[in-house]
């Protein structure tokens, strides 16, 4: 007879799960398992000189990523790193032992507007509801320096449940996107910079990798952009950071979205006492959308 309950349950799982309870309850809490860490030779991903909304579109749901070149002026650019660098007071706080330096300061869109600017340009909103459709809001951001020493191993943000292996495949499957980021890099990246890594593709695992480095033969690319550029990709794409090498800080912004049924990380709109008066006055209607109560179909 089968056994039944947690252990019968355990038997069955694919060995990526195994010592793990993942599938007893069908949610994922695991963002990676064991070694992660990637060591080999960085392709960088192919740079598209133009924005093409059907293309970003597609490649979403197709590679789990696209690239939005030139959302930022250099103005901009130099302001937001200004910004960053004089907000979150004295730089020692961030000084890490053992590790780097790591300063990320959650974005306060209840009190700076500079922050709330950077949720709605055209070009993201354009992909982000052909990804999303009419349900999706802002759930939280960060401004992120980080230092020499600083990498990350492949993850995924956010992937809600796992699904047995082999049992979604493009283009036959639409898995839904849950959640995204958008990250606003403000240097021109170079490989000693560290840049971030996506594995094109890789959300059709449709699990956080476990002490692997790759997915279907394919591995980690760096995201090799300009300043002012946005690489948007979904939480559920195996990504990660290379080790910054060089003797330079990184800068760069997340925004994160997410389909309506997500929580927000901070006071909705509508909890208006949260709210800074200067704020609540300049919000467009498509920003109080964003930042304000879940909407639900
Ligand atoms: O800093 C990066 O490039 C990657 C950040 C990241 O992977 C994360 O926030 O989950």
């Amino acid at each position: 007879m089968r056994e039944c309950g947690a252990a019968g349950l355990r038997e069955r799982l694919h060995p990526h799960y195994a010592g793990n309870v993942m599938r007893l309850t069908g949610h994922n809490e695991n963002r990676s398992f064991g070694d992660t860490i990637y060591r080999g030779e960085l392709p960088s991903l192919p740079y598209p000189e133009r924005f093409d909304p059907s293309e970003a579109i597609e490649g979403m749901h197709r590679d789990g990523y696209c690239i939005i070149p030139g959302l930022l002026s250099k103005e901009e650019v130099q302001h937001y790193r200004t910004k960053m660098e004089t907000g979150g007071g004295p730089d020692e706080q961030y000084e890490v032992e053992g590790w780097c330096f790591n300063k990320q300061l959650a974005s306060d869109y209840m009190h700076d507007l500079d922050m709330v600017r950077l949720t709605d340009p055209p070009e993201i909103i354009n992909v982000l509801e052909g990804c999303f459709g009419d349900y999706f809001q802002v759930i939280g951001g960060s401004m992120w320096i980080t230092g020499k020493g600083r990498a990350m191993g492949i993850h995924v943000d956010s992937l809600p449940f796992p699904l047995p292996p082999g049992a979604a495949s493009y283009p036959e499957f639409t898995i839904p996107i849950f959640m995204a980021t958008a990250h606003y890099y403000l240097d021109d990246l170079t490989l000693d910079l560290g840049p971030t890594t996506v594995i094109p593709g890789s959300h059709y695992a449709a699990r956080p990798p476990s002490n692997e480095t790759s997915f279907n033969g394919v591995g980690p690319h760096a995201v090799m952009v300009k300043a002012g550029d946005v690489c948007l990709f979904r939480s559920d794409l195996w990504h990660a950071a290379a080790m910054n090498t060089s003797d330079r800080r990184r800068y760069m912004i997340q925004v994160h979205y997410a389909h309506s049924t997500f929580g927000k990380w901070f006071p909705q709109v509508e909890w208006d006492h949260y709210w800074s008066p200067e704020v609540l006055a300049a919000l467009t209607p498509r920003q109080r959308k964003l930042l304000g109560r879940p909407r639900h179909p």
